[in-house]
């Protein structure tokens, strides 16, 4: 999609640090990382949050968690320990509007979030 700035790093116009790529996920390291692994995944398709996910897309969500069970084993994190964060909508905190998925960990996280 025109203006989103995920869709740029999708198709290569922005550049970004890619961790992993298949047909449809795309995951790379976040520019403001909040945790010393602080990684974002990312469906390819243009979906602006998560409520615009319908039924359609159960195997692509499907997808994107087997891409961070397997970041989250290359990374050292799947025994320690990490978190999932998806933001959503202006009070959510979300900033980008095409959905991704924060994995953060390699520290103590705390609780609750701010
Ligand atoms: P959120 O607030 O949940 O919408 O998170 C958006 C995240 O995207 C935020 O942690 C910073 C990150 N981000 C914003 N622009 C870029 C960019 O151009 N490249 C990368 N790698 N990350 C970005």
């Amino acid at each position: 999609m025109e203006d989103c700035i995920f869709c740029k790093i999708v198709d290569g116009s922005l550049p970004s640090e890619k961790v992993y790529e298949d047909e449809s996920v795309l995951a790379f390291k976040d520019l403001h990382a909040q945790a010393p692994v602080h990684l974002l995944v990312i469906p390819k398709k243009h979906i602006s949050s998560i409520r615009e996910i319908g039924e359609e897309d159960g195997p692509l969500m499907g997808k994107i968690f087997a891409a961070i069970n397997q970041l989250a084993k290359e990374y050292g994190l799947a025994d320690k320990g990490f978190r999932i964060v998806n933001n959503c909508g202006d009070e959510g905190g979300q900033t980008v509007y095409h959905i991704h998925f924060h994995l953060l960990g390699g520290r103590s996280l705390t609780w609750p979030p701010g």
